[in-house]
């Protein structure tokens, strides 16, 4: 059984993908090693600018929200900011992108600020991320507001994520 990522709300085709799918676009729509635009970690990504070509976003939409539901974490984020520069990753080499690296899907917004410094923020990038939601405003986020619940919520996440 493989995992899904769904695109939708405020597009004209709702999108349901795998990292097969994925993994089968042009090349010119997917990154080959997301170490190249800053990731800590490597890995294949396709660009986000591409699945918003796909969908056909409401010319209105201004916010895309990046949903996990497996660790109900939630950020929404000005689409203007990430529309053309953030890309999803999906892959490491040959295997879909484990869980201990943030897969099946993850968001990555090359030079983000600090968590919790700035909208795009490190904690934007969405880990276990399986639905992107376009909308007219600012939608579900529960990205840490202060110091103390950043450090709440790296406390709870497995100990090689203890480090950012
Ligand atoms: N689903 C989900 N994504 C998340 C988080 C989280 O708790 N859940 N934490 C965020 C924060 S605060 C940081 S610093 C990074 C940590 O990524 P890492 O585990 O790859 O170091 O993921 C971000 N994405
Ligand atoms: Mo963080």
């Amino acid at each position: 059984m493989s995992d899904y990522l769904t695109i939708d709300g405020a597009v004209t085709r709702p999108l349901r993908l795998d990292a097969a799918a994925l993994r089968g676009l042009p090349a010119d729509q997917l990154v080959a090693d997301v170490t190249q635009l800053g990731a800590k970690r490597p890995g294949t990504a396709v660009r986000f600018a591409a699945l918003l070509t796909q969908v056909g976003v409401d010319p209105q939409a201004t916010y895309v929200t990046l949903h996990s539901q497996l660790d109900d974490f939630h950020a929404s984020i000005p689409l203007s900011a990430v529309a053309t520069r953030a890309v999803i990753i999906f892959a490491h080499g040959d295997a879909d992108l484990p869980r201990s690296a943030g897969g099946p899907f993850r968001f990555f917004v090359p030079d983000h600020a600090a968590c919790h410094l700035a909208e795009i923020d490190e904690c934007a990038n969405v880990k276990f991320l399986d639905r992107i939601e376009l909308s007219l405003q600012k939608g579900e986020d529960n990205r840490p507001q202060d110091e103390s619940d950043h450090a709440k919520l790296h406390q709870r996440q497995a100990p090689h994520a203890q480090d950012s």
